[in-house]
Formats: C-alpha cells, sequence, structure tokens
C-alpha cells in the first residue's frame, strides 16, 4: 500500500523483495518461513478527496482491517508476523491485530520520523505519519477503531530509535507523554550497542516487542529509495547490527519492514539493503565463511 503518503512506489516493495530473492536468503539458514502473499488493497492509487487532514482515509481502513485480522491469526497460530510494507500506515493494521495477544506490548519505533500526529497536528494529512499517534489512542475515530477493541499502547512502552525529523505538534506530544528517544546523534554518541541495551531495559516489563523498522530511519545516502529521506541518519552498519543485537536478545515477538520504494530506489540499491537488513534480523550469521555459533563470536568480542 502507497495511499499512507504521497508517492506511488512503496506497494511495490513486496513484489521487488520478492525479485530480489528475499525468500531464498531466509530460507538458506530458517527453513519453516511461510509466505502468505499481498494484502488485497482494495484500491491502487488515491482516490478520494475527504478530509484533507486523513487523506485515503476509507482505503486505509479497509487495508488496516485486513492486514489485522492476518496478524491476529499469525499470532494465534504461534507463529512470528513479519510485515512488508507498504509505507508506515500498515502498522496500525499490525498493533490492531497484535494488540488482543499481549497485557503489556512495548515497541520500538526505528524512524527517521515521529509518526505522531494527529488530524488536529498532521502538516501534510498523510496518515503515515500518525500510525503511533492512533496506537496509543489519539487520531481518527475511525482509525481508533480498527480491529475492533482499539489499541492502547502505554508512552512508557515506546523506545524511539534514529529519529531527527519531528513536527512541532509532534514534540510538545512527546514531551508530556515522556517517550524514551534516542536520535540518531544519541545513536553516534553512545554506540548501538548500548542504545539497545538501554532500550530493552526500558521495556523489561513488557510481555511482548513490536519491532517497527522504517527503513528511512538510516542515512537516505545508503537508503535513496524512500518517499520521506531525512539527511543525517543512522548508518546501515549501525542498522545491521541493531538487529543482530535485537535477534539475539529474543525479546522481540513481531515486527515490520516499511518505506521502501523501489521506484525512487538506485539501481535496487535500498532493496538489496532491505534484504540484508530482514535476513541479519532473523538471524543470518554475518557471510564471512567463519563457522562461530552466535555464543562464539561473543566469546570472541574483544570487549
Ligand atoms: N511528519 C511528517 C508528516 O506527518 O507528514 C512526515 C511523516 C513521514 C512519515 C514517515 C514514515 O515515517
Ligand atoms: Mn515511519
Ligand atoms: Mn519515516
Amino acid at each position: 500500500m502507497w495511499l499512507g503518503q504521497a508517492c506511488y512506489g512503496a506497494n511495490l516493495a513486496p513484489a521487488a523483495l520478492r525479485a530480489a530473492g528475499l525468500q531464498k536468503r531466509l530460507t538458506a539458514f530458517n527453513q519453516d518461513i511461510i509466505d502468505l502473499g499481498d494484502i488485497p488493497i482494495a484500491v491502487a492509487g488515491q482516490c478520494e478527496a475527504g478530509e484533507q487532514q486523513v487523506k485515503n482515509l476509507q482505503p486505509i481502513i479497509a487495508a488496516s482491517n485486513e492486514i489485522a485480522r492476518c496478524v491476529d491469526r499469525i499470532v494465534a497460530s504461534d507463529r512470528f508476523p513479519l510485515v512488508l510494507g507498504g509505507d508506515h500506515s500498515i502498522a496500525i493494521g499490525t498493533l490492531a491485530g497484535l494488540i488482543g495477544h499481549y497485557d503489556n506490548l512495548g515497541i520500538i519505533w526505528y524512524d527517521a520520523h515521529a509518526d505522531i500526529n494527529t488530524p488536529a497536528t498532521t502538516p501534510s494529512g498523510n496518515i503515515h505519519g500518525m500510525p503511533l499517534a492512533v496506537a496509543m489512542g489519539s487520531g481518527h475515530a475511525e482509525l481508533l477503531s480498527i480491529g475492533g477493541a482499539g489499541v492502547r499502547i502505554k508512552p512508557e512502552n515506546i523506545v524511539y530509535i534514529g529519529v531527527r525529523d519531528i513536527d512541532p505538534g509532534e514534540a510538545a506530544f512527546i514531551d508530556e507523554q515522556q517517550i524514551k528517544l534516542y536520535t540518531a546523534e544519541d545513536v553516534g554518541r553512545w554506540g548501538m550497542p548500548a542504545i539497545i541495551e538501554q532500550t530493552l531495559a526500558h521495556l523489561a516489563a513488557c510481555d511482548g516487542i513490536h519491532l517497527s523498522f522504517d527503513i528511512d530511519g538510516i542515512d537516505p545516502l545508503a537508503m535513496p529509495g524512500v518517499g520521506t529521506p531525512a539527511a543525517g541518519g543512522v548508518s546501515y552498519r549501525d542498522s545491521i547490527l541493531a538487529l543482530q543485537l535485537l535477534e539475539q536478545s529474543r525479546a522481540v515477538t513481531s515486527a515490520e519492514f516499511v518505506e521502501l520504494n523501489p521506484v525512487l530506489d538506485k539501481d535496487g540499491q535500498t532493496t538489496r539493503a532491505v534484504v540484508d537488513l530482514i535476513a541479519a534480523f532473523l538471524g543470518e550469521f554475518t557471510p564471512c565463511g567463519l563457522q562461530r555459533t552466535a555464543a562464539g563470536r561473543q566469546e570472541q568480542d574483544p570487549a
């Protein structure tokens, strides 16, 4: 789906990832992966003048309900849901499908942006800038009722990593709710291992952690295929490391990767990088030919 923002192309990301060999790359180290195919999206393009504070509201609601239904079924069958966007508005459906399975769900929001606008604060009307607000119970009434019960993530159960492009209304809300936040600069200053350690410590009381990974959290020089690039991002290398550390922690219980736009990509560079990221997150060893276990790798760490 691309209807949460203005650029056609994010809807093509799953097909681009498949064409880049995602499934083969993953099944080389984990055979227990099932591709459930695409979620049917009722409308292919922007279709609705509607309320300008919430563009494409109805098709996004329809798609979100479908995403929620699929994610709910995956978790109910004790599987790990990995959702591939699409723009970041898909997180509304993902979280609606997850919420009934947890008492105290945590979220790691890896992103250049805060995605915590409401119809009252949005500068664009684009719903991909709103999913975290919806997850906390703030936003358009019809988005809040997706999946039935409504999602209510507690502010203390959210951690941002990589943020650097925040709107004034978002900043006020983040301050008011005292949401934990690590900017891209914080990552550079303290190092990714410390950031991940502190993130997991902050979410220690959660009974599940959802990773919402917006690839524009990474610097656009490495990831040009995104619709809303923001300079000064987290490095590709640190992002791979973050995902390896999260995988080794076994703490993350669901994930989504969003905002890849193959139309805006340069020679498939971003698509290939997203395949690398997903492989790292699902436990692929660094392909250096060494036969080391995860434990052995830690023992050999000079630190
Ligand atoms: N904050 C801006 C807006 O609400 O329009 C930009 C949002 C970009 C959201 C991208 C997906 O992370
Ligand atoms: Mn985002
Ligand atoms: Mn973003």
